[in-house]
């Protein structure tokens, strides 16, 4: 079994790297684009080439990201000249969508990550589960680096470590995450625009959809395992569609007789489920059995084939079944 290197090592490859291809996952997150955000403008104040890449644009609420527009969103480039690919984010390879051949021309891969699931398979890993974040993981590597993010860095930095750990809220929230948004704060984020934008905004249908959602709330097993499902129906009716449910899946935690919370919804031509977890369940081990991944507290799937009904049945079978 491949082990991680240690991050002075990840430091060497990366100053021995001349060009970089950088990506995040798919539907990217906060920490997602935070993370390749912030590392590519540190290499390239190295000097570096880099071309950062995301299958996917974000929700409207990243749009503040500094420098988000310089970012490849679903375009490869055209020739595969560069000798380091850097996948952060990715418990496998395939999580920042069909790059085979980028792995095919990379001399090196670097693969930073902070999933549970994650697997070794780059030629450098850093996988740590107990970070909150990649961009908790960043933090040490540009102090692995002695370099000082700008302000422009920290902003994209902190949005990572706060979406991710809900506001340091998240059990994945340890001293470490909050001396890194201490520090991140000392470099110049700009915690005011985070703060509205992420936390302080919500746009009529999204608000609405979230109304809808807890109207649909239904507890199983009893009370143990809450359950939303949102049908395309419910999109459509609200002028709505399948990104505008961000943080929905973490409200039913709050009754106290619920273990795990499950949102269903219907996407073009798939299922897509998050899962949260109070604590007793690991989530990400369930996600795993449907395809997915993520961590023990939260963690998701998506299915092609079958209908929502059917993956219900299965889906809360499964629950049942972890939480005996
Ligand atoms: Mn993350």
């Amino acid at each position: 079994m491949k082990k991680n290197n240690t991050l002075a090592q990840i430091a060497q490859a990366i100053k021995k790297g001349k060009s970089f291809f950088i990506t995040g996952h798919q539907n990217p997150d906060g920490d997602s684009l935070g993370s390749t955000l912030a590392l590519t403008s540190l290499l390239r104040r190295m000097d570096k080439e880099v071309y950062p890449f995301s299958k996917d644009r974000p929700g409207d609420d990243l749009f503040f990201l500094p420098d988000l527009n310089k970012v490849n969103f679903g375009v490869l480039p055209t020739e595969h000249n560069y000798d380091t690919l850097i996948m952060l984010e990715c418990s496998e390879p395939t999580r920042g969508g069909n790059l085979d051949i980028c792995f095919k021309n990379a001399k090196q891969v670097i693969n930073i990550d902070h999933h549970i699931t994650g697997q070794f398979y780059g030629d450098f890993n850093y996988i740590d589960a107990k970070a909150s974040s990649t961009a908790e993981i960043m933090v040490r590597l540009f102090k692995e680096m002695n370099a000082r993010p700008t302000a422009n860095e920290a902003t994209c930095l902190y949005t990572g470590l706060v979406t991710d750990t809900a506001r340091f809220l998240h059990s994945n929230t340890t001293p470490e995450s909050m001396a890194a948004g201490a520090f991140l704060l000392e470099c110049g984020a700009d915690i005011k625009t985070i703060n509205t934008i992420i936390y302080n905004t919500k746009p009529y249908p999204e608000m609405k959809l979230l109304g809808r959602a807890l109207e649909k709330l239904k507890l199983h097993h009893k009370g143990q395992i809450a359950e939303i499902s949102l049908l395309k129906s419910d999109f459509k009716k609200l002028k709505t569609d399948p990104r505008h449910t961000q943080g929905i899946v973490s409200q039913p935690i709050m009754v106290p007789s619920v273990e795990v919370s499950l949102l269903l919804r219907e996407e073009p031509g798939k299922v897509a489920v998050n899962l949260r977890s109070k604590g007793k369940v690991d989530v990400s081990a369930i996600a795993q059995e449907f395809g997915g991944g993520g961590h023990a507290r939260a963690a998701g799937f998506k299915i092609a084939k079958g209908n929502l009904e059917t993956i219900k049945k299965k889906l809360l079978k499964a629950v049942k079944e972890k939480l005996k």
